[in-house]
């Protein structure tokens, strides 16, 4: 089989990928990310690229169309808005998703060619307030940190970040480094507890936004104590002074933690000199995260730990191509190639390399005020591309409703029905992970290939393609006549070199004479650079600025709602979604809660909990769990209007903003939580795609076609025609057992003498194996065997998925527990559990744990 040579479409590691056509996917040896390591996302890659459910022609207003019709009408209709209400009445929204070529390509035509910067993406709500830390402090948006690093520290601090989940194969580099050198330690900084948690030394439980109180106390602590690199500040550092005045004034309640915790944190870091702090959205997502990242910044800045092997500051990217994005400035306030918007001679530079006729002065909208322009009318034309703000945004009903009102919106996409295109006019097809090629740049600033290995699905074509083509339309072709997306990356590195003349961080000289198809991953400006080791800085002065930050006061407020990520789901599902392994990993919207809140609300096992907030409602299924602290709850982000009714926990989040970043504070928001009483509860699995409609309902893929966990308002007057109407089997004979003392109703229907449809109805949360019943779609069981739902006995219930490699569910290990398995290892020999990716070893800790089993080296 002939493998290629590709990247991972999934977060910011950016591991590199063997991919074969039959979908063969391998972590590649070579790639110096990871080495051949993939996680439990990347190995599913191959189950993620059929076809089903692909957007594979034009669309508009719903039906098939040609491409040049499509692109004329964008063309005109963008034309239209601009010629009537100027350039600023169009926008486009975007994404870290996108190959840099197609990043190059949009923020060219966005603001060189219409002449506005109304061109924001999602990284808005993931790294612009790393990026204005960055900049604040170092005077470039520069990440100095390097995977190296990370093994070579002896003080991990991993603030706001589930690496196990979000980031698994640089979390197993931590764990293999500290395996090799067990005196290194790690420290988590999280209000709750999380997969990461368990590998560190030291978990401080802080407070919602407790971090710059805990780094201003960190700066005070160093300075009392006599840490402080004095030479290094005199020489390279301004501001020190303010920023401890300002550290001076903060009070450490704000915290949260024990004057214990906080002095165990504070000595383990004066007394490390190799330290890294990384950090991810329990930093930037918040309405002080630049702050946070300064403060942050300001203690390495202070102990001169920057610019040296082992230490520093490290914001990890979540998105694939987050770095590449900020490389070629695809955000509102940014130019390109790291150059200023606001900078006449940067402008004055970019506009003659392009040879454009306008070049945009001013910044543009950001993210949540660009939705804000689109609800309010001043939007006429939005094209949407490669992320899905009807989900991902804060007030993602309000959103809905302000997309619903731009008179024209595009939406590039490679699937069909997502909660976006659903309100778009025009659907452009785009090629997906497999189909295209291109750059992307990681978290350590390393740019690597992504090569095509599947051909072009229907009449998809690539981003940086249909841009061109609309630019062109548009009359501009003569400045986006690229045949392949090796035109524009020489173009995007010889505006690197044409702007050199500016100092700045970014210098892509290294890629000027590469061979494009070639490319091997390289990092910029040259592999294992070290940012910062002569101790100059991009402030005009050559200078780095600590800044003074203040810390917020802690709210009291009803329940503080934290929201994030799980292992095996990547966003809004479009792709993950498709994988059975990876949905059996957590199949439904869910809510942690402290035992203490869920005694108190009357919240038992397998409830479900209405959270409301001014913006809106969701219904949730309970997970009470001491990991969160009382009067905290946290919600995965993963669920959309296709998977479910009331489980989209951005209808509840605050379109509140970071001052400087204007990043999202998507982390904490002031909710009410009570008992959801639902008339009946059930479980369905059947063969086809259900569109179950009722108060609370969630799908999943499984093995044998699609769950749905559910629970219904009204009792209806006939069980089988609500069993049809559920499943959407139509045909097929029906069994139904009516059981009124237990309050349950089970209904099959078979087809052929096939199982199509079970449901399983009751009175309180339904209780049967998942597993089992699902096992029995598509075989001829008797129905009556089925509905017992039960597994047969050679067919034992394996429980909720914990190893999505090997199918491993929870009762297998409790068995192989039970057997004598005393360790990960073991675990592992007895059920092959956490030995392909590994990603789920922090589960298997945990589950031990749980069984109370003391943990036997290993
Ligand atoms: N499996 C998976 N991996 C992914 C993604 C995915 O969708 N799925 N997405 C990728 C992307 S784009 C991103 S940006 C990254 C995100 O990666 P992470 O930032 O690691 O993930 P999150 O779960 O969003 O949030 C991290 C943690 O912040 C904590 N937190 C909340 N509030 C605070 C606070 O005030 N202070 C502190 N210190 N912590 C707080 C939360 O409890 C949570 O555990 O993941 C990337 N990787
Ligand atoms: N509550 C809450 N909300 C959050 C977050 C949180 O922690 N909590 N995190 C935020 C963060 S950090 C992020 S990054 C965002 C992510 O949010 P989004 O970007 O909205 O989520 P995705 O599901 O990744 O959307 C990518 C879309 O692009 C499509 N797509 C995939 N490949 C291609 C391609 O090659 N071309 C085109 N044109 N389309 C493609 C996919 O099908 C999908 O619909 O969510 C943010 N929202
Ligand atoms: S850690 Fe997983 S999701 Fe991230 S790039 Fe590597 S394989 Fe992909
Ligand atoms: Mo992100």
């Amino acid at each position: 089989m002939n493998l290629t040579r590709t990247t991972c479409p999934y977060c910011g590691v950016g591991c590199g990928v063997l991919a074969g056509a039959d979908g063969t996917i391998k972590g590649d040896p070579d790639h110096p990310a990871n080495f051949g390591r993939l996680c439990s996302k990347g190995a599913a890659l191959g189950e993620t690229i059929d076809l089903d459910g692909r957007l594979l022609h034009p669309k508009i207003d719903g039906q098939q169309a040609r491409w040049d019709e499509a692109l004329d009408l964008v063309a005109d209709k963008f034309s239209a808005a601009i010629a009537e209400h100027g350039p600023d009445s169009v926008a486009f929204y975007a994404s870290g998703q996108l190959l840099t070529e197609d990043y190059y390509v949009a923020n060219k035509l966005m603001k060189g060619f219409i002449g506005a910067a109304n061109i924001d993406t999602n990284s808005r709500l993931c790294m612009a307030s790393s990026v204005a830390g960055h900049k604040r402090a170092f005077g470039t948006d520069t990440v100095p940190g390097t995977y190296a690093d990370l093994e070579e520290a002896d003080l991990i601090v991993l603030v706001g970040s589930n690496l196990a989940w979000c980031h698994p194969v640089l979390f197993q580099r931590i764990a293999a480094a500290k395996d090799a050198r067990p005196e290194m330690r790690v420290v988590n900084i999280d209000p709750r507890r999380t997969a990461t948690t368990d590998l560190a030394d030291l978990h401080l439980q802080i407070a919602p936004d407790g971090d710059v109180a805990l780094f201003n106390g960190l700066m005070a602590h160093l300075a009392a104590g006599g840490h402080l690199d004095h030479e290094f500040i005199r020489h390279h550092v301004n501001g020190l002074q303010e920023a401890l005045t300002a550290a001076h004034h903060t009070d450490l309640i704000n915290t949260g933690l024990s004057a214990q915790d906080r002095a165990a944190f504070y000595r383990l870091w004066a007394a490390t000199p190799k330290v890294v702090t990384v950090y991810s959205q329990g930093v930037n997502q918040s309405a002080c995260g630049t702050d946070k990242v300064n403060a942050i910044l300001n203690c390495h800045l202070a102990t001169g730990r920057i610019g040296k092997p082992g230490m520093g500051p490290f914001s990890v990217t979540g998105q694939p191509n987050a770095m590449g994005g900020r490389e070629v400035g695809g955000l509102a306030n940014m130019l390109a190639n790291h150059l200023e918007l606001d900078n006449p001679d940067h402008r004055q530079a970019v506009r003659d390399f392009w040879n454009s006729p306008t070049i945009c002065t001013k910044p543009g909208l950001k993210a949540v005020d660009l939705f804000k322009a689109c609800a309010n009318g001043d939007i006429k034309a939005l094209w949407v591309i490669s992320t899905n703000p009807a989900v991902s945004l804060p007030d993602s009903e309000g959103v809905a409703a302000a997309i619903a009102n731009v008179p024209f919106v595009v939406t590039s996409e490679i699937m069909e029905n997502t909660d976006t295109t659903d309100l778009s006019h025009v659907c452009l097809p785009a090629t997906g992970w497999g189909e295209k090629d291109g750059t992307v740049t990681n978290s350590e600033r390393r740019l690597s290939r992504q090569r095509a290995f599947l051909p072009a699905p229907g009449s998809a074509r690539p981003d940086w393609a249909i841009i061109s083509d609309v630019a062109t339309r548009m009359g501009f072709g003569h400045a986006f006549a690229y045949k392949t997306p090796a035109d524009v990356f020489a173009e995007y590195i010889a505006l690197d070199a044409a702007t050199s003349q500016f100092p700045r961080d970014l210098d892509l000289s290294i890629f000027a004479d590469v061979d494009y198809t070639r490319l091997v991953p390289t990092q910029w400006p040259q592999n294992d650079h070290r940012f910062f080791s002569d101790g100059r800085f991009y402030h005009p002065d050559g200078k780095a600025r600590m800044i003074p930050v203040k810390a917020p006061q802690r709210k009291h407020q009803g329940f503080a709602l934290n929201t994030g990520r799980n292992r095996d789901q990547w966003h809004t599902m479009t792709r993950t979604g498709k994988s059975a392994r990876l949905g059996a990993h957590l199949a439904e919207p869910y809510v942690e809660m402290h035992p203490q809140d869920a005694a108190s609300l009357e919240v038992g096992a397998g409830a479900l909990v209405r959270v409301e907030s001014i913006y809106g409602g969701a219904i949730l299924r309970a997970l009470v769990t001491p990991r969160v602290a009382p009067g905290q709850l946290f919600a995965p982000m993963h669920w959309t209007r296709q998977r479910t009714t009331s489980g989209m926990v951005n209808s509840l989040t605050a379109p509140v903003t970071d001052p400087i970043s204007g990043q999202p504070a998507l982390k904490s928001c002031a909710v009410t939580a009570t008992l959801y009483k639902p008339k009946w509860y059930g479980f369905l699995a059947c063969a086809n795609q259900p569109k179950p409609q009722t108060p609370y309902a969630a799908i999943a893929r499984t093995q044998t076609g699609w769950q749905v966990e559910l629970a219904g308002s009204q009792t209806p007057t006939c069980w089988e025609a609500e069993a049809r109407r559920l499943s959407g089997q139509a045909i097929g004979d029906v069994s139904i057992q009516i059981d009124p003392t237990a309050a349950m109703v089970r209904v099959a229907i078979a087809e052929n003498d096939r199982i199509t449809a079970l449901l399983f109805v009751a009175a309180t949360p339904v209780v049967l194996s998942r597993s089992a019943i699902i096992g029995f779609i598509g075989t001829s069981t008797p129905p009556l065997i089925a509905l017992a739902g039960r597994s047969a006995a050679d067919m034992p219930d394996v429980g909720a998925t914990v190893c999505a490699c090997f199918n491993v569910g929870r009762n297998t290990l409790l068995a192989a527990v039970a057997n004598g398995a005393r360790s990960v290892a073991a675990l592992g020999e007895a059920t092959c559990a956490g030995t392909n990716c590994g990603s789920c070893k922090p589960e298997l800790t945990a589950l031990l744990a749980e069984a109370s089993i003391p943990m036997a080296a290993e």
